[in-house]
C-alpha cells in the first residue's frame, strides 16, 4: 500500500468563513490508513488567542484533528504567525506534535526542511522586530495572563494593522528573500525546503553548490484549498473543492 505524506498551511480558519472550515473537516475525514502523516505548516487559524478561546470553530476542528490522530494518523504542527500561541493545552486534547519552528524530516530519502515561511521574509525587517518581540517568554506571558476579551480584541487590532500594513508595503518586501533561503537551506543540509506564508504558491528550482534545490511555497486556502501529497514517487498537487 502506497504510504502518503501530506502538507498543508495557511488555512486560516475563522468563524467568518465556515466554508474554508467545512472544507477542511471534510478532508480531515477523507483521510485513511494510505495517508502516514499530516504536517500543517502554520497559519491553521487565523487567529489563535490560547487555548482557552473556543470561539467557532476552534473546538469542532479540535475534536476533529483528534479523531484523525486517534485513528492512527500522526499529525506535526509548526506554527505560523497567526496561531503561535497555541500552547500546551491544545497539543495534549489533540495529540498533535509540535515541532520548532524549522525542522527537517528525510521525506522518502531527501531530508526537506519544513517552516512557515515567516523567517525567510528577511527584508520585512519591521516584521523581524514584531516576531522577535512576541516570540519572548515575558511578552506571551502577558498576553496570556489578559482577559480572554481582552486578547481577542488585541488580535483584531493586529489583524487590522497587517492589512494596513500589506496594503502599504511592497510586493517584494512581503516575499522571501532569496539570500535568506539559500543561507538557511545550506545551515540545514537540504536542497529541499517546503513552506507557506507567503500565499505564493510556486515551487522554485535554483543552485545550491552546484547541486539542483527545491523550494515547494504551499497555497493558502483562501482562494485555493490545496494538499501537496507526497509518496515515493513524487509529488502531486491536489485540489479540493
Ligand atoms: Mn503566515
Amino acid at each position: 500500500m502506497a504510504q502518503h505524506t501530506h502538507f498543508i498551511s495557511d488555512l486560516h480558519l475563522t468563524k467568518d468563513r465556515p466554508d474554508i472550515t467545512q472544507r477542511f473537516l471534510a478532508y480531515l475525514e477523507s483521510l485513511d490508513q494510505n495517508v502516514s502523516h499530516l504536517y500543517i505548516l502554520g497559519d491553521l487559524f487565523d487567529v489563535w488567542v490560547g487555548d482557552d478561546d473556543s470561539t467557532e470553530p476552534n473546538n469542532e476542528v479540535k475534536s476533529a484533528l483528534s479523531s484523525v490522530v486517534e485513528n492512527g494518523i500522526p499529525i506535526s504542527f509548526i506554527a505560523g504567525n497567526r496561531d503561535f500561541l497555541m500552547g500546551q493545552q491544545f497539543f495534549s486534547d489533540t495529540g498533535i506534535t509540535c515541532l520548532d519552528d524549522a525542522h527537517v524530516i528525510d521525506l522518502y530519502g531527501t531530508p526537506t526542511l519544513l517552516l512557515h515561511g515567516d523567517l525567510l521574509c528577511t527584508d520585512d525587517i519591521e516584521y523581524q522586530k514584531f516576531r522577535q518581540l512576541t516570540h519572548t517568554t515575558a511578552w506571551q506571558d502577558d498576553m496570556l495572563s489578559k482577559p480572554l476579551a481582552e486578547r481577542l480584541a488585541i488580535a483584531q487590532h493586529y489583524r487590522n494593522e497587517s492589512a494596513k500594513n500589506k496594503a502599504e508595503k511592497s510586493m517584494d518586501i512581503m516575499d522571501v528573500c532569496h539570500k535568506t533561503v539559500i543561507e538557511t537551506m545550506q545551515h540545514h543540509q537540504v536542497q529541499r525546503l517546503i513552506h507557506g506564508h507567503t500565499h505564493r504558491p510556486n515551487v522554485h528550482t535554483f543552485d545550491i553548490n552546484g547541486h539542483k534545490a527545491t523550494r515547494i511555497v504551499l497555497a493558502e486556502w483562501d482562494t485555493d484549498s490545496s494538499v501537496l501529497d507526497w509518496d515515493n514517487t513524487g509529488y502531486n498537487i491536489t485540489r479540493l473543492t
